[in-house]
């Protein structure tokens, strides 16, 4: 058996026969190549940057499409809580995978806003063919103010559970903790190595209506008992 085909018929791929009559005939193989596979993520691009970025969550229930090149659609599918999508059993051809844009959002990633892809012998499970999207801001230049609450959890100890309760566009988030440590999560989960009270400064990023980014910033003492 080559590489990269499958068996069909006999799907041992080998057959017997009894050498009594000088012609043996009828022993016949059928293979079929193996089909591939096209996957990828749809993710939000919180802050456009064509990046997936930690806080850059998965999107679902947007439709990815793949056609021929000729433009024939082969299928389309919807993409899952964890942002995903697979195309499975498919021929050796040249392939086209785009998304379907949704009204109020903006394509950032990839630059070419489809892709081509080829299954073939040495490509038949092609990966990360992902789609990062950010939403336009409905209101630009709105207030935008930095906020978050915090808990110290049970345990492990003189732990800390932020949240963030910003308002307006957000776009990206960054802490500092005040014991030298910082986080780029939107809702971190900090240990702290003693008890005492700390400054802790979050900033919150937005989006202009010109398309410049500003941080904006909010300070309070965090107690760590
Ligand atoms: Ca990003």
């Amino acid at each position: 058996m080559q590489e990269n085909w499958v068996a069909v018929n006999p799907s041992t791929g080998s057959q017997w026969g009894n050498l009594t009559t000088s012609n043996l005939t009828n022993l016949n193989f059928t293979n079929n190549r193996l089909p591939g596979r096209i996957s990828g993520i749809k993710w939000n691009d919180y802050n456009g940057n064509g990046i997936r970025d930690v806080n850059d969550n998965p999107l679902s229930g947007w439709v990815i499409t793949l056609k021929y090149q000729n433009g024939t659609v082969v299928g389309s599918k919807t993409t899952g809580a964890d942002g995903s999508f697979v195309f499975d059993n498919l021929a050796w051809e040249m392939y086209t995978v785009s998304e379907t844009l949704k009204s109020g959002w903006k394509q950032t990633y990839p630059a070419g806003k489809t892709y081509s892809v080829e299954i073939n012998a040495t490509s038949l499970n092609v990966i990360n063919r992902d789609f990062g999207n950010q939403l336009i801001p409905s209101c630009c230049n709105c207030p935008v103010k930095a906020y978050f609450t915090y808990k110290q959890v049970a345990s492990p100890a003189r732990t800390i559970q932020f949240t963030d309760t910003s308002t307006g566009y957000v776009t990206d988030w960054s802490w500092s903790f005040g014991d030298g440590k910082t986080s780029v999560e939107r809702n971190p989960l900090h240990t702290y190595s003693k008890a005492g009270s700390y400054t802790v400064k979050q900033y919150v990023q937005t989006i202009k209506c010109d398309g410049k980014t500003a941080w904006v910033s909010y300070t309070r003492t965090v107690t760590v008992k």
